[in-house]
């Protein structure tokens, strides 16, 4: 219903747009990328860390003909209930309180999005985000309002603190040392890009978000522009690492204007990696990276700290890759 009244808007305000302000064969071009019917890139599914099993899934539902948002939500749900990956999802590392909050958010090729804040008990936050943007007026629900909705939607709630999360936790209040730790076991934060079939892009990002956060704390991956930000018209990107950093810089969606400016997606990463450093004088002690991708199917990534990869499926082909970064070991 709503993704009816969105669409039908967007092309009732674009053609308002076109007939005030842009010549009708300028309209025509834009409104050919905007909605794409056939690609000359094949589809691939691109993520951050090493996540071969979810990278898989979207890219398989990809070759099947599904639209990227699709599989960009079906593919980090692998590592949603993932239990052994403790930076998403069911089994990710709880608040200093001991709870398990978690962020989300999806954008479409439309410039559509949706976005969870600090949900409890629901571990399929990526698709959530996907409803919010689907079936509510409202981009971003937070908290116990995000959780009703995921309820009255026929999400089950789940305890999310697993027994070894807990393990850890318990340990951590022996000292309550908050630190961030820099690469949190290859496969912190999942932020997935896909381009389909018909060229359109979308992607998705997923996170338990940083261990022992203060209880309420939201990060980079649901703020849209900071964690996730998708432009069918130019490219798309997202981030992980510490999410104070990427929201000061906007990351996601300096890269995606950068590019827009005429860019590779690699020096865009680049130089969104540089405006955080410019604000640090010494070596940094936090992560950030980035990855991007443009229509054109060209990949970028880059990251402060070495240790950062990135999976990436294309042409029935699973490829994990290790990220330039700005110090070495
Ligand atoms: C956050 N960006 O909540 C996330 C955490 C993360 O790699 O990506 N860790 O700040």
């Amino acid at each position: 219903m709503w993704p009816m009244k969105r669409r039908s808007f967007l092309d009732k305000s674009s053609i308002g747009l076109s007939t005030l302000l842009v010549a009708p064969k300028v309209w025509g071009e834009s409104k050919k990328k905007l909605f794409n019917s056939k690609s000359l890139v094949s589809p691939f599914a691109i993520a951050t860390w090493n996540v071969p099993e979810a990278v898989n899934l979207a890219g398989n539902a990809l070759e099947k003909g599904q639209n990227a948002l699709d599989a960009a939500v079906e593919g980090v749900s692998f590592e949603e209930s993932n239990l052994k990956n403790t930076t998403v999802g069911k089994g990710g590392a709880p608040d200093r309180e001991g709870n398990v909050t978690l962020d989300a958010c999806v954008m479409d090729h439309f410039g559509n999005c949706g976005s969870v804040m600090a949900v409890e008990q629901i571990t399929h936050v990526a698709a959530l985000a996907k409803d919010i943007m689907l079936k509510t007026p409202h981009v971003i629900l937070a908290g116990d309002g995000a959780r009703q909705f995921a309820l009255s939607q026929g999400y089950l709630p789940e305890n999310l603190l697993t027994l070894e999360s807990k393990k850890a936790w318990e340990s951590w209040l022996e000292k309550s040392n908050y630190s961030p730790e820099i690469n949190v076991e290859n496969h912190d934060t999942i932020g997935m890009l896909c381009c389909d079939q018909q060229g359109n892009l979308s992607g998705a990002c997923t996170t338990s978000g940083l261990a022992y956060k203060m209880k309420g704390r939201v990060g980079d991956s649901p703020v849209i522009g900071s964690g996730l930000f998708v432009d069918n018209q130019v490219g798309a990107a997202v981030a992980t690492g510490l999410g104070e950093e990427v929201i000061k810089t906007v990351g996601s969606f300096l890269i995606v204007e950068l590019m827009r400016q005429g860019k590779t997606p690699q020096a865009s990463c680049e130089e969104a990696i540089n405006r955080i450093l410019v604000k640090h004088d010494e070596k940094p002690d936090f992560q950030v990276g980035f990855i991007a991708i443009d229509i054109n199917g060209r990949i970028g990534a880059y990251s402060i700290h070495p240790g950062f990869t990135y999976t990436i499926y294309k042409e029935n082909k699973t490829t994990i890759k290790t990220v330039e970064s700005v110090f070495k070991i």
